[in-house]
């Protein structure tokens, strides 16, 4: 393990303690031990890419300049408090998308134990966030900036997910709505915002920068973000579940993903009959007959070709940004998801 991770890891049961002993709520044994297994099931188990970019974007936007220790902590708790945010999205998308499994193991709602305890323990790691942030950065200057922050990302990404749910409502299934547009503004406000923007944005935050001044930045890094949700859509269908950790349900939930968009673009007539017989069925012999229709139709090659194609429009957009520090800190970001398997 990088001693980047194993020092990110420390800071983790910093915050664990702190959380379990805060003295806003009088713990028993029983919630403290509640609270202690939830966190550990559900936040640090992950790629923790996104907590990881916030240290790694503060130390290039420092241009060279060594970081303090401080510095370097505060820029871990803030990482953490993306991957709380992220746990608290990914308990509750379980629930919504009826996963069953999720980092290879199964999905915090389906323990027995654990049921729809799971919607309010989504509420307690959402309510850790301020939390954290109130402990560890009221009195910085720019402490109301990253609550504001927060919240805005935090809003984007629900309604993002509520467009990803509307339009798969029962009842109304209906393809032709499907399209690259309604995609790329599902996965625009679900995903791109908290896992490509938010990270850089924390740290250009504790440098002291001003967010409206780094438009450029933003939108960048949510094309970066559309790019990554390609991937995951592409993944739930194609990826190895030993490596993503989870099973996909895209198929079964009839879900605008990518794949089924380029499946309709591509599809002759008979072709997109048998997609709109068998998309949004639970029935195994329908899925299997959708991801036969994607392999005939060679959505492998046509995803290969779109990693290729973003990823240099993306490189071309990271070289016209006037600031050295800034490319860095993007074309690393891009290069650690650039045809990822998991
Ligand atoms: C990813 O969608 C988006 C999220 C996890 C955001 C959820 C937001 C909420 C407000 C709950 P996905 O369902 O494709 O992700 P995965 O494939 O990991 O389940
Ligand atoms: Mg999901
Ligand atoms: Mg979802
Ligand atoms: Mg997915």
């Amino acid at each position: 393990m990088s001693d980047l991770k194993s020092k990110f890891l420390e800071v983790y049961s910093v915050l664990k303690s702190e959380l379990l002993n805060d003295p806003a709520f009088d713990f028993t044994d029983d919630s403290r031990l509640w609270v202690e297994r939830m966190l550990d099931y559900n936040v640090p188990g992950g790629k923790l890419n996104r907590g990881l970019s916030v240290i790694d974007s503060f130390k290039l936007l420092k241009e060279g300049k060594e970081p303090t220790d401080e510095e370097i902590f505060l820029a871990c708790v803030l990482g953490w408090c993306i991957e709380w945010l992220q746990a608290y999205f990914l308990v509750p998308d379980d629930i919504m998308d009826s996963s069953h499994t999720r980092r290879g193991q199964p999905c915090w709602f389906r323990l027995p134990k654990v049921g729809m305890i799971a919607v309010n323990d989504g509420l307690i790691l959402r309510n850790h966030i301020p939390r954290i942030l109130k402990k560890h950065f009221k009195g910085k200057p720019y402490y109301v900036d990253l609550l504001d922050l927060f919240n805005e990302v935090e809003f984007q990404t629900a309604s993002g997910q509520m467009i990803d749910l509307i339009t798969t409502l029962v009842g109304e299934k209906d393809l032709s709505k499907y399209s690259l547009p309604l995609h790329h503004r599902i996965v625009q406000y679900k995903t791109a915002y908290y896992s490509f923007y938010l990270p850089v944005a924390c740290a250009l935050v504790m440098s002291g920068e001003n967010l409206d001044n780094h438009v450029d930045v933003k939108n960048i890094l949510v094309e970066m973000g559309t790019y990554f949700q390609v991937q995951d859509d592409y993944l739930d269908c194609f990826g190895d579940p030993k490596f993503i950790g989870k099973i996909g349900t895209d198929i079964e939930d009839f879900k605008c993903s990518w794949l089924v968009v380029k499946a309709l673009e591509l599809a002759n007539d008979e072709q997109k009959k048998l997609l709109h017989e068998n998309y949004g069925k639970e029935d195994p012999e329908c899925v299997a007959k959708v991801k036969k229709l994607y392999e005939t139709l060679n959505l492998q090659d046509v995803f290969g070709e779109y990693e290729r194609q973003s990823h240099g429009k993306l490189i071309k957009a990271i070289e016209g940004h006037s600031n050295k520090a800034v490319q860095f800190v993007l074309k690393s970001f891009l290069e650690k998801i650039y045809q990822r398997q998991k």
